[in-house]
């Protein structure tokens, strides 16, 4: 019998074991998989952790999430074609849900489908290497709670250990000496903490925009969001500004690229995140860019230089979970040997024509539908449960709309879910004011 090696049981773990029990449920017999987590519980980055830094057995902290975080797309763009909100919690919930809604949803899930049993908890993968003559790939993993080393050899390795994790740090003259705090974004966990301070975010994307909302809804002085490319664009309240590239830090005072200075309190850097596989030998690691269109990934989820190896959720993200059931259930297939990969010249390719498409996207709108189009086309080859993508698309397409109306209101709108066709309830309070991101007071009326 073959053996699979599945690393992290976040959504794309959970992901790929769904893809073998599903086929399991079906008769199908399926490999002897261990999917190892280093973590105590599944969910990934769903998991809110106090921590930063080192976990309390010593390993990298992986958790990136912070507390008051919520969904920052529509819920109904990743709803899970086979197991809807609804059926989950019983009744229609808002399309904004913050993060312990989410980690709820995603444990039902698991939970229903009876897919614990395959996880290692508290396992950390420190060392995979791959034996040519054998054909096996050897898996070196700490058992966090006895202190011990364990060793096994598979025939398959499936790398799902998320890409958002390994903050990209980078400096600036003066760092050293400034008077304030500076932290990346990956250690953030609580507005409250800059009230009344006025911050410098670094950054213009997807968590500059998100710690900027979530500091000035807590109280921050101002927001001055600095960008290195292009500014977000957004109607920002009054009390943010946006500035070309920081230059430089002098003692409590930012210097700007147009000329302009401000005094500071603390610096966030939302400058991004690295694919960092610190378990991988040279020959077994991704490097990739963070874009739609990965290196080396055959379909976006074959290690081209070696196909026996697949990584899971690599890419830039619009869609999330219903891509990672879409490129599990791919995975599942090729182990299962039903759909067959191709020679080394045409998996390159695929690659290289996947990459020239994504370079010739115009924008955001455009980089929905390209990864759509990804995502129907695995789904295509495989029987993973469908969803209307053209919708969800849309409905992405809706709330880019949305967000370029009102950057601190577009989650107070609703949709409909692509599975369900039903359009969510209106939530209780708008965002701004929705201080309380517990589920007990989400699912209240
Ligand atoms: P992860 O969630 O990172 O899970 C990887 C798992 O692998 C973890 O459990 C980790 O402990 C484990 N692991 C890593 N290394 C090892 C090892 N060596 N050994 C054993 N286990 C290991 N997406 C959305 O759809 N909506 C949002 O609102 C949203 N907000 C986000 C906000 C933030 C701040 C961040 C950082 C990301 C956000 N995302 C959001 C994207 C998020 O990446 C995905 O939703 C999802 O968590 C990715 O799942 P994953 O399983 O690929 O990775
Ligand atoms: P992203 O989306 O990768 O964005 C990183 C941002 O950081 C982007 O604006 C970059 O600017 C900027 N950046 C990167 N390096 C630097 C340096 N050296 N100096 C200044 N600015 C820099 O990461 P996010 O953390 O925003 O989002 C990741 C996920 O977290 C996302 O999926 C969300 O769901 C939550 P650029 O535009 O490249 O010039």
């Amino acid at each position: 019998m073959k053996r699979v090696a599945i690393v992290g049981a976040g959504p794309s773990g959970l992901s790929q074991l769904h893809a073998f029990q599903s086929a399991a449920n079906k008769g199908i017999k399926i490999p002897q998989i261990v999917c190892y987590e280093k973590q105590s519980t599944w969910g990934g980055l769903w998991n809110f952790t106090w921590r930063t830094g080192v976990d309390e057995h010593g390993n990298t902290c992986h958790g990136s999430m912070y507390k008051h975080l919520w969904s920052n797309g529509p819920k109904e763009a990743l709803e899970f074609a086979d197991y809807t909100f609804e059926q989950h919690f019983k009744k229609p919930i808002p399309s904004y849900p913050p993060r312990p809604v989410l980690l709820d949803y995603i444990s039902g899930r698991a939970e229903k489908a009876g897919i614990g049993r395959y996880i290692r908890f508290n396992s950390n993968v420190r060392d995979v290497r791959y034996d040519v003559v054998k054909a096996k790939f050897t898996v070196t993993a700490r058992d966090c709670l006895k202190d011990r080393e364990v060793i096994e050899d598979y025939d398959h390795i499936i790398i799902a250990s998320g890409h958002f994790s390994t903050p990209n740090v980078p400096y600036y003259d003066g760092f050293e000496n400034f008077s304030g705090r500076i932290l990346h974004a990956h250690d953030f966990r609580d507005a409250r903490e800059f009230s009344g301070q006025d911050i410098l975010i670094i950054g213009s994307s997807y968590s500059a925009e998100d710690i900027g909302s979530q500091c000035s809804k807590y109280g921050s002085k101002s927001v001055t969001i600095a960008y290195r490319t292009k500014p977000t664009g957004y109607n920002w309240p009054p009390d943010f500004s946006e500035f070309p590239s920081l230059l430089c830090v002098k003692n409590d005072k930012a210097y700007f690229k147009n000329g302009y200075s401000k005094k500071i309190d603390a610096i966030i850097l939302c400058t991004g995140y690295k694919h960092h596989f610190s378990f991988l030998p040279d020959d077994l690691r991704l490097k990739t860019e963070n874009r739609l269109a990965t290196s080396e990934l055959y379909k976006g989820v074959v290690f081209n230089p070696n196909s026996a190896m697949f990584y899971l959720g690599m890419q830039d993200q619009w869609y999330t979970f219903n891509m990672f059931d879409a490129q599990a259930w791919y995975v599942r297939d090729i182990i299962l040997g039903k759909i067959v990969v191709p020679d080394e010249g045409s998996r390159v390719l695929d690659i290289v024509t996947r990459q020239k498409a994504e370079e010739r996207l115009v924008d955001g709108q455009a980089g929905v539908c390209y990864q759509g189009a990804y995502i129907s086309e695995l789904i295509n080859e495989t029987d993973c449960p469908r969803f209307d993508v053209n919708a969800t698309n849309r409905a992405f397409i809706e709330y880019i709309g949305h967000k370029k109306k009102g950057i601190m209101t577009f989650r107070d709108n609703c949709f409909e879910s692509a599975i369900t066709k039903k359009l969510a309830p209106t939530y209780h309070t708008c965002w701004t004011e929705a201080m309380d991101d517990s589920l007990d007071s989400y699912l209240k009326k």
